[in-house]
């Protein structure tokens, strides 16, 4: 009533009074959306607790930030590249001896072992102690892969702010990215204009190497990316991504020779570096060393080895590749290694201490690090496989890290999930019909579909022709066939070729020059009109990729506010009854909440809790979808 009387006041309207206060404060009318807030966070509380948890919660322990000095001017790798541009960088690594590394950690190893949930919160603070800790690091792959739909479709959140929140963390070691050639960080072929877009933007965040590949090897499909990253003044890593076994020579196919032809082709395309690409940690020990050993002495590009450890044999294969040369391996902090993640990395720097390949790297700083994220782990084990120990198994199977931890949740969402032991082999079986391909994002998908597509509609090689006449194929594998993913090695097995596309013309050309060209005015326009904002080049980029999950992570922030403050044991179990959490709702706001109490189901199925926020009790209703 007070202030009604204020702003009624004569005085005050004739504007005659000295209103400055109220003029330099804005916040003092932020009255409604203070509340709009602070409901929106408890909706998405109350949805985590009635849905998800209901209110049972395990303790968490607080993972511990290694406190460090961040010097003014940290040096590493980002100012070689800055200071001498990609050809310095490549001719510093040849001038080491020492093994040098990349953590995968923020990108392949969660991806690999958790669904790829982690959240930005989690990586930017230990982003800092990174920086110190780990400087003498050769880079940090953080971003691109699944990552990049996944922050959008489940964590609710940008990657760009990731991207850009890390760089401004961490000034002195160099980012790395996974590009899936011409599909981007997605799952298809996209127009030529979005691809090189995409780069020209991650460039311009904070990306200093691109890890650039094709699903099926095929080189044509890796060009516009690799000349665009070229163009950018950034580092063109191109992969091949191996497959088989160059130790059998029963085999033919991916021959030592294959991968040597292959190398020579990457070279002459101007990549910086070339990456062996071992999705699916096939790349046994002594391949490794055969391989390595040969590359080293056909091109001069230095070599980045990419593998993990679901064999078990990954550090061995990393200790055999530092034998025969290589110059660059991947690796995770330990605590978020092995089995179907990157090999152990503090094991690694250890096994080298006091030999000519010493990574130089403090066993005692990163044990820090690794420590960190031993701590963040458990939050985030509703979405770990039941993997619980090295499989050789993958030898027969070739199915990468990430699509192993993720198919068997694919084939309970079908209700097959009984049936996963089949689905393996099946896998193996879908593999030989298409012609023996190599299996990575999205090829790997398409092989993993129809193997669930042939279990559930009871197919096998001999009948599928018969039977398969009148189904409908799923859409990764229509699009395989119309050679929307490329050109695989040998050509496509003619006869399913023409079952799955009934009748329709494949095309044998690059996709992106039969695509459309993106119209990212129409987008901009779209986007514009349909939020009453002006949407950034990179929210037109994100839309232009995924339009469905870009759109359905605006409605979420409409929906539940900014929730990536929120510490991510809330954000994953909510809270159980009498426990209080600190939620900072924007910079410098936070919001004390206590959850009093999980009421019991009215009526008309909702459930009411009741939370104390910042001392005020408050009560929410939520539907209950059991
Ligand atoms: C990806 O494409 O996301 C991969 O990690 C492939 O191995
Ligand atoms: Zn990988």
């Amino acid at each position: 009533a007070f202030l009604i009387n204020v702003l009624n006041h004569e005085k005050f309207l004739q504007g005659t009074c000295d209103t400055g206060f109220i003029n330099n404060h804005p916040e003092l009318f932020d009255i409604k959306t203070k509340a709009d807030k602070e409901l929106k966070v408890l909706k998405f509380l109350g949805e985590i607790i009635v849905n998800e948890t209901r209110g049972l919660k395990r303790e968490f322990n607080v993972p511990v930030v290694p406190k460090v000095e961040q010097p003014n001017r940290l040096r590493g790798t980002k100012q070689i590249l800055e200071e001498m541009g990609p050809e310095g960088v490549v001719a510093w690594i040849k001038s080491q001896h020492k093994l040098l590394l990349t953590d995968n950690t923020m990108r392949d190893a969660h991806q690999s072992l958790m669904a790829t949930r982690l959240r930005t919160r989690d990586m930017i603070k230990i982003a800092k102690a990174t920086s110190v800790l780990a400087q003498d690091l050769f880079s940090l792959e953080m971003w691109g892969g699944a990552t990049f739909d996944v922050a959008y479709r489940f964590l609710k959140e940008s990657p760009w702010d990731r991207l850009e929140e890390l760089r401004r963390r961490i000034p002195n070691i160099l980012f790395q990215m996974l590009l899936r050639g011409a599909n981007g960080v997605g799952y298809k072929n996209y127009p030529d204009n979005v691809i090189r877009a995409f780069i020209r933007e991650s460039a311009a965040s904070g990306i200093d190497v691109f890890r650039i590949f094709d699903s099926l090897n095929w080189l044509k499909g890796m060009e516009i990316a690799v000349d665009e990253v070229l163009k950018s003044g950034k580092i063109a890593e191109a992969c091949i991504c191996y497959t088989g076994d160059i130790l059998d020579t029963t085999k033919d196919k991916y021959s030592l020779h294959y991968y040597v032809n292959k190398a020579t082709e990457i070279e002459k395309m101007g990549a910086h570096i070339l990456g062996i690409k071992d999705m699916s940690a096939l790349l046994k020990p002594y391949a490794a060393e055969k391989l390595i050993r040969a590359l080293k002495e056909e091109i001069s590009l230095p070599v980045h080895l990419h593998t993990h450890d679901t064999s078990g044999n990954g550090v061995a294969t990393v200790l055999m590749a530092a034998e025969a040369g290589v110059d660059i391996v991947d690796t995770a902090f330990n605590s978020m290694s092995g089995l179907t993640s990157q090999p152990a990395l503090n094991s690694i720097v250890a096994a080298l201490k006091n030999t000519v390949r010493d990574t130089g790297m403090d066993t005692h700083d990163i044990q820090l690090l690794s420590d960190y994220w031993e701590d963040v782990r458990p939050v985030y084990s509703q979405f770990e496989s039941e993997l619980k120990s090295c499989t050789a198994e993958i030898y027969a199977h070739e199915m990468p890290g990430g699509q192993y931890s993720n198919i068997r949740s694919q084939a309970e969402s079908f209700g097959l999930g009984h049936h996963f032991h089949d689905i393996k082999k099946m896998y193996k079986t879908v593999n030989d019909m298409v012609g023996d391909i190599v299996k990575v994002t999205p090829s790997s998908k398409m092989v993993g579909d129809l193997a669930i597509f042939m279990v559930k509609n009871q197919l096998t090689p001999e009948n599928i022709y018969e039977k398969g006449k009148d189904l409908s194929f799923p859409d990764s594998v229509v699009d395989y066939f119309r050679g929307m993913m490329g050109q695989p090695e040998g050509g496509f097995p003619e006869k399913l070729q023409k079952l799955v596309l009934k009748g329709e013309k494949p095309i044998t050309c690059r996709p992106g020059e039969i695509l459309e060209p993106e119209d990212f005015d129409k987008i901009e326009k779209y986007l514009q009109e349909k939020y009453q904002k002006e949407p950034s080049k990179k929210e037109i980029l994100s839309y232009a990729l995924y339009p469905k999950v870009y759109e359905e992570y605006l409605h979420a922030r409409e929906k539940y506010g900014d929730v990536t403050r929120m510490g991510s044991d809330i954000f994953f179990h909510g809270l159980s009854e009498g426990e209080i959490c600190e939620i900072e709702i924007a910079e410098g706001k936070t919001l004390i909440i206590r959850l009093l109490e999980i009421g019991k189901l009215d009526s008309e199925g909702c459930r009411p809790l009741i939370f104390e926020i910042n001392g005020n009790r408050r009560e929410i209703r939520i539907k209950d979808k059991a």
